[in-house]
C-alpha cells in the first residue's frame, strides 16, 4: 500500500451534559481526528484522546499536534510498509507521546482491516458480537442530583456504574448512590486525587458501601500506595495511568498493587500494545476491560474492537453515542443492546463511516501532509 495523504483536523464536538472529574470539568470535547488515504483508494481513521489541558496525563492537543506532524507523519512517510506494527517499531525511539503515538497506530489498523475488506474486531481476532458495557458518572453539582444521574442511567439499561470521586466526594455521595440502589454494580475512579496517606480512608468507605472497585486512587507513580491498599481488600483495585506499558504492567504486578487492569487504546499508545497488556493481565488472572476518554464515534469504534477480543472479563467504560453526543461524528450510532452491551460493527475496518457534513460543522482546524 502507498500511502498519498495523511489529513490531520482538530474537532470540537458539544458533550451532551458536562463531564467533572477529580481533574476539571469539560463542556466541549476538543481533539484531533487522523485521516490516511492510499493510493489504491483506501482510507484508516484514527482519533487522538489528549484533550486541551495536560490534566489527564502530561499530553495536550497542542503537544500531539506537534508530534503528529513533525515527527509521526514524517516517520510514516518514511516506513516502506505502513503497517501499524512497522509504525509502532519506528515511533519507539520517541519517548513518551503515547496518545499522539495511539492516534496514527489506529488509524493504521483501521486502513488494513478495510483494505482487507474485514472488521477490525475481526483482525485482532474477536470472538464476540457485542461487548459488555458500564457508565462513568462524573462528578455532579450536588448528592440528590447525583442519585438522580445515576437512576436515569440504570434506567437506561446500564448495569454497572463507576463514580468519579476525589478527596470531598466520595464516601457521602457513593453511599447514597449505595442506599437507593442497594444492588447495583458499583465502582469508583479518582484519577490520582489521593494522597498516599488515604489508604485506610478510602478502604473504610468502599468496604462500607460494597464498591467493587476502586481505580487509580493515588498518584500514577505511587505504586506502593496501590499495593497497600490491595491487600486484603474486598474490591479489585484498579490501575490506569499507572499503566502505559508492559514494563509499568510487570513492576505493578509484581508489587501487587493491581488486581484490575484498565486497557486505554490512548494511554498505552495504541491497539498493538493495548492487546497485549490484555493478554499479559489474562494470564496473570488479572481482570481486565476497555477504558474510555469520551471518544467520539471514531476512537469508540476502535475501543469496541478491542473489547471484543477473547481478553477482557469487565464491562468495559464504552456507552452509547448518545451519553456523550448528540450528534456523534460517525454513523451508524452506538446503541445500548440487552444486557447493558454495545454491538460490535460488521462492516470492514471500524465499521462506521464519518459523516463528512457534521466533520465539516465542528472542525476548527485542517492540515494535509503529502509524501
Ligand atoms: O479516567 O477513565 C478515566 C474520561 C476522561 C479522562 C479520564 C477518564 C475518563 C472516563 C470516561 O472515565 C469514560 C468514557 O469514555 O465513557
Ligand atoms: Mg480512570
Amino acid at each position: 500500500m502507498q500511502l498519498s495523504s495523511v489529513r490531520l483536523d482538530e474537532v470540537e464536538l458539544p458533550l451532551v451534559e458536562p463531564f467533572e472529574t477529580s481533574f476539571g470539568v469539560e463542556q466541549n470535547r476538543r481533539f484531533l481526528l487522523v485521516h490516511i488515504q492510499t493510493k489504491e483508494g483506501f482510507e484508516g481513521w484514527g482519533e487522538c484522546a489528549a484533550a486541551v489541558d495536560p490534566l489527564y496525563s502530561s499530553e495536550s492537543i497542542a503537544t500531539a499536534r506537534w508530534m503528529i506532524s513533525e515527527r509521526l507523519i514524517p516517520l510514516l512517510f518514511r516506513l516502506s510498509e505502513p503497517s501499524p506494527e512497522a509504525f509502532s517499531q519506528a515511533a519507539a525511539r520517541f519517548r513518551g507521546n503515547r496518545m499522539a503515538k495511539a492516534a496514527v497506530e489506529i488509524a493504521l489498523h483501521d486502513l488494513r482491516a478495510r483494505a482487507a475488506g474485514m472488521p477490525l474486531a475481526q483482525a485482532l481476532g474477536s470472538r464476540r458480537g457485542r461487548v459488555r458495557v458500564g457508565v462513568s458518572v462524573g462528578i455532579q453539582p450536588t448528592v440528590p442530583k447525583l442519585v438522580e444521574r445515576v437512576g436515569r442511567y440504570l434506567d437506561d439499561g446500564y448495569d454497572r456504574i463507576k463514580l468519579k470521586v476525589r478527596p470531598g466526594w466520595d464516601s457521602v455521595p457513593v453511599g447514597a448512590v449505595r442506599r437507593e440502589y442497594p444492588d447495583v454494580e458499583l465502582w469508583v475512579d479518582a484519577n490520582q486525587a489521593y494522597p498516599a496517606l488515604a489508604v485506610a480512608e478510602i478502604r473504610g468507605w468502599a468496604e462500607e458501601h460494597h464498591v467493587a472497585q476502586v481505580e487509580q486512587p493515588f498518584a500514577e507513580r505511587s505504586i506502593r500506595a496501590h499495593a497497600e491498599l490491595a491487600r486484603g481488600a474486598s474490591f479489585r483495585v484498579c490501575l490506569d495511568e499507572s499503566v502505559v506499558d508492559e514494563a509499568s504492567f510487570d513492576d505493578a504486578l509484581a508489587a501487587r498493587a493491581v488486581t484490575s487492569l484498565n486497557v486505554k487504546v490512548a494511554r498505552v499508545g495504541g491497539l498493538g500494545t493495548g492487546l497485549a497488556l490484555a493478554q499479559r493481565a489474562a494470564r496473570d488472572h488479572v481482570p481486565s476491560w476497555v477504558g474510555g476518554m469520551l471518544e467520539s464515534g471514531v476512537g469508540r469504534a476502535h475501543n469496541v474492537a478491542l473489547a471484543s477480543t477473547p481478553f477482557f472479563g469487565l464491562s468495559s467504560d464504552l456507552s452509547a453515542s448518545d451519553r456523550y453526543y448528540s450528534q456523534d461524528l460517525t454513523e451508524p450510532p452506538f446503541v445500548l443492546g440487552p444486557g447493558s452491551t454495545l454491538e460490535v460493527p460488521h462492516g470492514p475496518g471500524i465499521g462506521v463511516e464519518v459523516v463528512e457534513r457534521v466533520l465539516r460543522k465542528h472542525r476548527r482546524e485542517s492540515r494535509t501532509f503529502r509524501p
